[in-house]
């Protein structure tokens, strides 16, 4: 781990904590952070609140041209010279001028305040729209540090087959001397993101989810794509990324994200009836950040909704837009889950989903308000039967069902989430023939994924409910 990518574990209570760091009393509450006051290199290392200098000022009209967002690993060299050179000089501010708002540690401390030390932005609809609006400043900084508002970030297109390692340019050089550079990654250089984090049928559930509630989800809950894919390459980056706390200290996080923004993007583009949400709480929710020119500003849900016309980028078309069929509204199937705790999918029940799979449709499995350890970082792995999850054979293997990450927001287990966090997996069909087992109801179980040779303890599942739901394609003669 290099020196600048430490990460300070303390359990005291935050606030507490950050005081102690700063040598402040309680009397010193409400010091500004940023009127000048030059902070001690120790609580840099921290999560402090990423200020609060007075009033912010309202984000005005960006007029700058609207220009195409790129895949990390196709710049071009001079291009990545850029990139470089952008966050070459983020990093340096860290100590040149600890104070300017700008430099990396603070822009990776306000991932960490909004992540449970302050805030929660994670697990509810504030999830895409605060993390577009935090990508769009951190954007406009870079540029402004290499003097061109013409820059936009990269994305990590890991959803692409041929790009699931680490965009060559952030593992190389592979030292300290790449600003893009983390030393703290599970990824080594030739490591792969697995398939079934970030495959065709992830990005398919998440693509062709039927509501917004469903997508970006509500105020009490996460949408698909927050779990699987988003969550899950958080996990297997590993290392700062592993935890939301320090998410923000591997420059490959902004990549990461602004691909998960792409999703947003995406699913809005795949059917007009892909609409976000119109509900004022979630249209209004406001939040603030330093701009390029260090000026306090405030910005809202509803200022972020279209990004090539508001914020000024683009993305290229998703392959998927191809592979997606059209489809109709999705149909719900209740199971007796709340009553019973197993899933017992009849043999009619079954039939009726393997011809709508048949047909193009889609089939789906939903557990909502799945409850997991929440005593590390990892990925799980559901199937039909505590056997089936005790031999574990993978995703090509028998009563396998789908992936599911826990993301923690530090090392210490604090600030854990109590909001719901809700699975979906695309059902196949011989998934479908796993869950309408032969011996009546099945029990669905999951296990930690780990390393092959592994001794899975086998988790029962515990989630408020489960049930089918499926999707008809739509067919020109109907
Ligand atoms: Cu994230």
């Amino acid at each position: 781990m290099s020196s600048r990518e430490e990460s300070v574990i303390t359990p005291l209570p935050s606030r507490r904590r950050f005081l102690q760091q700063l040598g402040l009393g309680a009397g010193a509450l409400g010091f500004s952070m940023f009127g000048g006051l030059a902070l001690p290199q120790s609580a840099l290392a921290v999560c402090e609140p990423p200020g609060n200098p007075g009033t912010a000022k309202r984000w005005r009209k960006d007029c700058r041209m609207i220009l195409p967002r790129r895949p990390a690993s196709t710049l071009s060299s001079d291009e990545l010279k850029k990139l470089k050179e952008a966050y070459q000089a983020m990093r340096a501010l860290d100590t040149s001028d600890p104070s300017d708002p700008r430099g990396f540690k603070r822009q990776a401390n306000i991932h960490c305040w909004y992540c449970g030390e302050g805030t929660q932005v994670h697990f509810s609809w504030q999830f895409f729209a605060w993390h577009r609006a935090y990508l769009y400043f951190h954007e406009r900084i870079l540029g402004k540090l290499i003097g061109d508002m013409n820059f936009r970030l990269p994305y990590w297109d890991w959803d692409s087959p041929a790009h699931r390692t680490l965009p060559a340019g952030y593992t190389s050089p592979n030292d300290n001397s790449n600003p893009l550079w983390n030393g703290t990654r599970d990824m080594s250089p030739t490591d792969e993101i697995p398939n079934e984090d970030v495959g065709d049928s992830v990005m398919d559930a998440a693509l062709t989810a039927g509501t917004f509630a469903e997508f970006g989800g509500t105020a009490g809950g996460s949408g698909i794509p927050e779990g699987a894919p988003h969550g899950s390459v958080h996990v297997d980056v590993g290392g700062d990324m592993g935890f939301f706390d320090s998410a923000g200290k591997d420059p490959i996080f902004y990549v990461h994200h602004s691909n998960v923004d792409k999703i947003w993007s995406d699913w809005n583009k795949a059917s007009s009836t892909h609409t976000n949400s119109t509900d004022p709480a979630f249209l209004n929710l406001t939040w603030t950040f330093f701009d390029e020119n260090k000026v306090w500003r405030s910005m809202t849900a509803a200022q972020v909704l279209n990004h090539e016309n508001q914020l000024r980028y683009l993305y290229g078309p998703s392959k998927f837009f191809e592979l997606l069929p059209c489809l109709l509204d999705w149909i719900v199937i209740r199971t007796d889950w709340r009553i019973s705790k197993t899933l017992k999918v009849v043999r009619q029940t079954r039939d009726k989903m393997a011809k709508v799979l048949e047909q193009g449709g889609r089939a789906r499995l939903h557990l909502t308000d799945l409850s997991l350890p929440l005593d590390k970082s990892a990925v799980y792995r559901l199937y039909a039967t505590p056997e089936t999850a005790k031999a574990d054979e993978g995703p090509s293997g028998k009563g396998y069902l789908g992936t599911f990450p826990i993301v923690l927001n530090d090392r210490a287990g604090r600030h854990t989430s109590k909001q719901a966090r809700n699975m979906v997996v695309n059902l196949s069909t011989p998934m479908l023939d796993a869950l309408s087992g032969a011996q009546g109801p099945v029990r669905l179980a999951l296990v930690e994924r780990k390393g092959k040779n592994h001794n899975p303890t086998v988790i029962p599942v515990r989630a408020k409910d489960v049930h089918l739901t499926i999707a008809e394609v739509e067919r020109e003669d109907k």
